[in-house]
């Protein structure tokens, strides 16, 4: 079976536009009609489709007829960047200069569809539209996925690339090559993408387009003579864009006709209809009723619905090969979804899988207790609606003598640690109570086990410990070469590893450094922006776990050890960190009846301690004038008394306390 051109149509018919569209995209003539199947439109069938369009009239094709898209009409790209590069307000000027979205329908950032993205001004899940685009007489569709560029997000990014054959490289052209940038374009790079290197923000004053190609030419080794300018603000240079997407990227590959070879690149909850997968179509063609397998999973379903992002869901009776859009098959719940899996027929299933990905790696570890108001039931319940949308943490139950039973959850990073706190408060009604992050340790034991703790808590016996080792990654910092020196002091501070410098301009440098990753998931990034005036940006990726001189630091409220203040840190900074910890303690715990001291101890050795006054009454008040000895005698009973009360009292922490660990104040 043959593919036909749309322009095929375009000589032998006259049909509106939209129709034209359509046909383009796939099925023309059984919009509205029942359920389509084979056979599929061969090129001199082309000819059926007759009527006028502008009469309202619909074209006579046979309903049961098929089109298939010319793969040599679809480009498929996403549009990566570092954070606030402006990806998502081109997308907008795509979306708008297509026809896509209507004026009125437009909002900025339109694609960004989540309450926290708008109110945060940032892209957390890549979005993704189906647009149209007429370039010399022939109708192509572009497939686009917009991705966020914090580095929490990464793997949304690489998830995005496996759909695509190419990608937009944006650059801002006041910021130049960013360390996301770098991060983004290798990911590209690693996956053979085609890329197109894109200077962005050009209308504004301060920008410097032309020293920013030439920069991200030498860092990312794209040829800056090919560059395209554009405005996210004003669509200047949209059409230099569009022409070198439909020029430069690949079309897709595939055979139309082969068995069904589709990618699941990502899903999510659908609150009235059940899990909906996106999916990019590498051979043979996805219908309604067809019944699939999910290869990883081996499970099989019937398909509901198949549709594309327009940039709403809307139904296509088919995808064919090279297209990227949505399915409906009855699945309940994203725990039955395997994202990265491949789907096939039932009754003609092909016989390898695609490579698929691998599972998003949590870097971060927090517990979540319920806060004031709330109960450990109504956080399980939101946790676990919240997981059935967003698979990208982990959870399980954890108990703390002090805050009761909770849960240990996994992140990609302190972003998504905040943002997936802020959806359980937002979206579960909640209060959630989070304890200080921690990373993941590896210990290995003296009878060479090797076990991973995500908590201080669950260190064994130190007696039966060989060694700590704790996560490393390479990190990418770019700054202006004038704070290279502040950089390296941070850095240092922070037990890196300097690897290399790079001049990527005279003024800008590339610095690589290993770093353990519990140093820089606090306050790093914000430190690093205040020592270089917010130029500085880093990225990182995990490397591997290297032994260190690393203790549990125990925090003693009233003698009694709080597990959950219990921290892991190099023995170097112990003293400084427990000093520091326990100093803001003392202002968040209140002023008891009976003294509380308030210890940090490494095993059996204190290394800081404070104590926090008691209330005293004056019980010497009555003694007007009197005796000395009977002032005393006062004064000692109320001591004893004050020793007692602090052996069987009990010291209210409030949960500022467990926050204040969080403290970026260092
Ligand atoms: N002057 C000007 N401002 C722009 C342009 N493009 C984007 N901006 C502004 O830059 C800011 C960030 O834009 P976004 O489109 O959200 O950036 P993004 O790259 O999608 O950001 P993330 O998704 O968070 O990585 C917004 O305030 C935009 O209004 C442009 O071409 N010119
Ligand atoms: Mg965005």
């Amino acid at each position: 079976m043959a593919t036909c051109e749309i322009a095929d149509y375009k000589t032998g018919c006259r049909t509106t536009p939209k129709f034209r569209f359509l046909a383009g995209l796939l099925y023309c003539g059984v919009r509205g009609s029942e359920r389509p199947s084979t056979p599929m439109l061969a090129p001199e069938d082309a000819c059926v489709l007759t009527g006028n369009g502008r009469t309202g009239k619909r074209p006579s094709l046979h309903p049961r007829m098929i089109v298939m898209a010319d793969l040599s009409l679809i480009r498929n790209f996403s549009i990566v960047a570092h954070i606030d590069h402006g990806k998502s307000t081109l997308a907008d000027r795509i979306l708008e200069r297509t026809g896509a979205v209507t004026a009125r329908e437009l909002r900025a950032q339109f694609l960004d569809d989540m309450d926290l993205e708008r109110e945060m001004g940032i892209t957390i899940k890549a979005n993704r539209a189906t647009v149209p685009y007429t370039y010399n007489g022939k109708e192509y569709m572009l497939n686009l996925i917009d991705t966020p560029g914090h580095v929490d997000f990464h793997y949304e990014v690489s998830r995005a690339l496996a759909a695509c054959e190419g990608v937009l490289v944006l650059v801002d052209a006041t910021q130049g090559v960013q360390a996301q940038t770098v991060a983004n374009a290798y990911l590209a790079l690693e996956s053979d993408l085609e890329m197109i290197l894109v200077i962005n923000k050009i209308d504004l004053p301060a920008a410097r387009a032309e020293d920013m190609a030439l920069e991200a030419e030498q860092v990312l080794g794209l040829d800056s003579s090919e560059a395209v300018f554009t405005s996210g603000k004003t669509g200047e240079g949209l059409d230099e864009l569009f022409e070198a997407i439909i020029k430069k990227i690949p079309p897709p590959e595939g055979d139309p006709e082969g068995k069904l070879k589709g990618l699941i690149y990502d899903a999510k909850a659908d609150p009235h209809r059940g899990i909906v997968c996106h999916t990019r179509v590498f051979d043979g063609a996805l219908k309604r009723g067809d019944k699939v397998r999910l290869m990883a999973c081996e499970r099989e379903y019937i398909v509901t619905d198949v549709g594309k992002f327009m940039p709403r869901e809307k139904s296509v009776p088919s995808l064919g090969a090279g297209e990227v859009g949505y399915f409906f098959a009855g699945i309940k719940t994203l725990a039955d979804v395997n994202i990265g899996d491949t789907i096939t027929l039932s009754s003609n299933p092909t016989e390898t899988r695609l490579p698929g990905y691998e599972p998003p790696q949590q870097m971060v570890f927090c517990d979540f207790y319920p806060g004031i108001g709330s109960t450990t039931d109504q956080l399980r319940n939101a946790m676990e609606t919240l997981w059935l949308n967003d698979s990208s943490f982990t959870y399980q139950t954890a108990s703390s003598d002090a805050l009761g039973i909770g849960f240990r959850c996994g992140f990609l990073g302190l972003l998504h640690m905040r943002i997936i706190q802020e959806r359980l408060e937002r979206e579960g009604d909640v209060a959630v109570m989070q304890t200080a992050p921690t990373v993941t340790y590896e210990i290995l034991l003296k009878d060479g086990t090797i076990t991973r703790i995500e908590s201080p808590s669950e260190l064994p016996d130190l007696s039966t410990v060989e060694e700590i080792r704790e996560p490393f990654v390479d990190g990418q910092l770019i700054v202006p070469a004038e704070f290279v020196g502040a950089v390296m002091q941070l850095a240092m501070d922070r037990r890196g590893r300097h690897k290399k410098t790079e001049y990527l301009s005279p003024t800008r440098v590339m610095m690589t450094y290993e770093l353990p990753l519990c140093e820089i998931i606090y306050d790093f990034y914000d430190k690093l922006k205040s020592c270089t005036r917010g130029y500085g940006t880093a990225d990182y990726h995990f490397k591997d776990y290297q032994a260190g001189d690393l203790v549990k630091m125990d925090i003693l409220v009233n003698g009694a050890p709080v597990d959950a203040l219990s921290v892991i840190v190099h023995r170097e900074k112990a003293q400084w960190r427990g000093r520091k910890l326990i100093g803001r303690l003392k202002k968040e715990i209140d002023r008891h009846q009976f003294e509380i001291p308030l210890q940090a101890a490494v095993g059996a050795k204190i290394i800081a301690r404070e104590t926090i006054r008691t209330f005293r009454k004056d019980v010497t008040a009555k003694c007007y004038g009197g005796d000395i000895t009977r002032k005393r005698k006062l004064l000692e009973k109320q001591k004893e008394g004050k020793k007692r009360m602090r052996t069987v009292g009990n010291v209210a922490i409030p949960q500022e306390a467990f926050l204040s660990i969080l403290d970026p104040d260092d």
